[in-house]
């Protein structure tokens, strides 16, 4: 159950996956401390051994919540649904709680590992067009999905965690000079959630952590 302190989320202001708790955290309207983690100053702060003892992954986000401490953004998202009132991010209905769950995991699992800075950092010299070539493969598989899933957001007309998932991935796309002009479907939900206040709180232009050349 929900305790009294203030969630802590470990994160940083441009990582798409910390951006996603933002989110429900905005949307639900709860409180929570950030603490920096700076994935590129002194090599990477996720890859201290002090890091590692909140995410064996190094990977950010990690969030303390209730006693626990979680990682992987889409268990924290549903963690945050299960137990704090506010809209609902996954919805009553099994096949539209599916197909929440298919978006979230196309993109989840089938783009954002793949362009992901650790695995850039592997591959060399190729990081522009191999990050453009797997978030355009999957905007490609995601197009046709959100064509017939999607009302006024990604499922029907409620926000969820299908939602959560894509406007980071779409800020993504456009760091790595994707063209989302493309993918008419996912373009139009992205201008429509960037409207919402909770995407534009949780905006990586306005964080604690935002470099002030970057900040809105
Ligand atoms: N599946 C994880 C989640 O959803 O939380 C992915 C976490 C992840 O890839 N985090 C990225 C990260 O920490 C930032 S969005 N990258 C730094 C690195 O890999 O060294």
């Amino acid at each position: 159950m929900a305790t009294q302190t203030k969630p802590v989320l470990h994160g940083y202001f441009r990582s798409s996956c910390s951006w996603r708790v933002r989110i429900a955290f905005a949307l639900k309207g709860i409180e929570y401390d950030q603490v920096a983690v700076n994935l590129i100053k002194d090599g990477g702060q996720q890859l201290t051994e002090q890091y590692k003892t909140l995410n064996p992954m190094q990977q950010v986000p990690a969030v303390e919540i209730d006693g626990v401490t979680l990682s992987q953004s889409l268990a924290v998202i549903q963690y945050i649904d299960e137990t704090r009132p506010g809209p609902r991010l996954l919805p009553a209905d099994p096949k539209a709680r599916a197909q929440v769950r298919m978006i979230s995991d196309l993109i989840a699992s089938g783009i954002q590992p793949l362009q992901n800075l650790s695995v850039l950092q592997k591959i060399g010299a190729e990081k522009l067009p191999w990050a453009q070539h797997f978030i355009s493969r999957g905007f490609q598989a995601l197009e046709p999905i959100l064509k017939q899933t999607a009302g006024k957001y990604c499922v029907g007309d409620e926000i969820s965690m299908a939602d959560i998932c894509l406007v980071p991935q779409v800020y993504n796309a456009e760091r790595f000079k994707v063209d989302v002009g493309q993918y008419p479907t996912i373009k139009r939900l992205n201008e429509t959630l960037a409207e919402i206040e909770a995407f534009k709180l949780s905006h990586p232009s306005r964080q604690p952590d935002t470099p002030a050349d970057l900040q809105a």
